[in-house]
């Protein structure tokens, strides 16, 4: 029989702050990696987004109104500390104090994220992540968001995807592509950030929940011959289990440690890290979950892995460790992502199992070219049914065993996406605005604000 959603389960949604609010430079705002970045032809950078940063009392008031339970967003690391480890800028502190009794004013609970891909580009210039010196930076910062909203804020998420950005760095990385080496490097940092990050909640904030937000999928082998088995389970250490791993048991993953060896990626490990590490222990898990991805063996031949395109979630493969392979049962988004509902069932029984951790889904959703109609109207039938079907098997999985505490789709409203501005959209709610063009910024609820509400009002 189909479990229910528990009653006090977050349903919520999802943004980031640099793909959200606009504003980039205002109220002494420093840059971060992202506003120099510079976007491909003819799609949006991040200076105006979709202006939440000047919006977000109207937004909130429609998020009351779809009756979210929670709101995931991230706090703007530039805003608080300009340069990212210097003086911290009093009128970005404030910004997201107004933002946080917003919603505790409208009885939704504040998730907030630490860091989403917009690392300060002060920081960025003098070595990034590569430099231990982040780390430092990242503890200060972090110590700063704690005193401040130690006592509103009961969810934090330390760094969003993680992985993403080591798998695909371009978009963190303006200016040059580090080596395979230095973004291993960067991550063994980045585990000593989020660590340190974990304790300093625990020890000043009381009630406060503190995890990571990895983006998780389900690996898949192409066809049954052991070979794929082989190397979805190496893709799978790799991409995935290697974060959680870390995160949760202290410890390098055995397969993604060997695979590191081999090419010569191995970090260099502080006296002292691992067992820092191993001292911070996640309260939950946040899974960014999209698709599943299948694969199959690498020939190795120096031919089958062609080089990577933009799209995050585009994958070719690594020579001689995997190659991304055909999944005919699956169907496909606009934009090439595979939607693969039962997958969101497979992966959270995967991260429940390994982890036994509460885990909250912190990113899931459709991105599409959605159409404003001439009566002010978005007809996102393909969203719902996304939506439907994805929550269905949340429910599977909650019936299963997994605990499951919270569901919040990617996005609350249109921003900027990744790679595609405003041209794939994923809000519930609308924003009027082309790439080039700001038009109204209106605030439109799509067909999915209307289904969602209802979705929620009956758990
Ligand atoms: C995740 C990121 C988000 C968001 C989402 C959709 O990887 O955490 O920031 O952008 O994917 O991706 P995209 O905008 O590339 O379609």
């Amino acid at each position: 029989e189909l479990k229910e959603f528990p009653k006090d389960f977050l349903w919520g949604a999802s943004t980031s702050a640099y793909q959200v609010e606009g504003a980039y430079d205002e109220d002494g705002k420093g840059l971060s990696v992202q506003d120099v970045h510079t976007p491909p032809p003819g799609i949006t950078d991040f200076k105006v987004a979709s202006d939440h940063y000047h919006h977000y009392k109207e937004d909130i008031k429609l998020m009351a109104e779809l009756g979210l339970k929670a709101y995931r967003f991230s706090i703007a690391w530039t805003r608080i500390i300009p340069d990212g480890s210097g003086e911290v800028n009093e009128k970005g502190l404030q910004f997201y104090h107004d933002l946080i009794d917003e919603l505790l004013a409208n009885n939704i609970d504040p998730i907030a994220t630490m860091y989403h891909f917009d690392l300060p580009y002060k920081l960025h210039e003098n070595g990034g992540w590569a430099n231990r010196e982040t780390i430092d930076a990242f503890e200060k910062y972090s110590k700063i968001l704690f005193e401040n909203y130690g006592g509103k804020v009961k969810y934090w998420l330390t760094i969003n995807e993680q992985n993403v950005m080591i798998n695909h760095p371009n978009a963190m990385n303006p200016g040059r592509i580090p080596s395979k080496k230095e973004l291993y490097q960067q991550s063994h940092n980045m585990f000593v950030a989020s660590a340190k990050a974990t304790l300093l909640c625990h020890e000043m904030c009381e009630d406060a929940k503190i995890g990571p937000a990895p983006n998780i999928t389900a690996i898949y082998a192409e066809k049954c011959n052991p070979s794929d088995a082989l190397a979805a389970d190496d893709w799978e250490s790799i991409r995935c289990w290697l974060y959680l791993d870390i995160a949760v048991h202290g410890r390098y993953n055995t397969i993604a440690w060997s695979y590191m060896e081999e090419k010569g990626y191995t970090p260099d490990i502080e006296a002292g890290d691992m067992e820092l590490i191993a001292k911070a222990k996640p309260d939950y898990i946040g899974v960014n979950y999209y698709a599943t991805a299948t694969v199959c063996a690498s020939k190795n031949d120096g031919t089958d892995c062609q080089p990577r395109n933009g799209d995050q979630q585009v994958m070719i493969g690594e020579e001689g460790v995997y190659r991304a392979g055909v999944n005919n049962y699956l169907e496909q988004t606009d934009f090439g992502w595979m939607v693969d509902s039962i997958g969101l069932r497979v992966t959270l029984r995967r991260v429940y199992d390994r982890y036994h951790l509460p885990l909250l889904i912190t990113e899931n959703g459709l991105g599409a070219k959605d159409e404003l109609q001439a009566d002010k109207t978005v007809h996102d039938d393909y969203r719902i049914d996304y939506l439907k079907r994805h929550f269905h098997q949340a429910q599977l999985a909650i019936t299963d065993g997994v605990e499951l505490i919270g569901y919040c789709p990617w996005a609350f409203i249109d921003l900027v996406s990744t790679h595609q501005g405003y041209g794939k959209r994923y809000g519930l709610v609308y924003v009027d605005r082309e790439e080039d063009d700001l038009k109204s910024l209106e605030r439109i609820k799509k067909d999915s604000f209307y289904w969602y509400k209802e979705f929620i009002l009956n758990n």
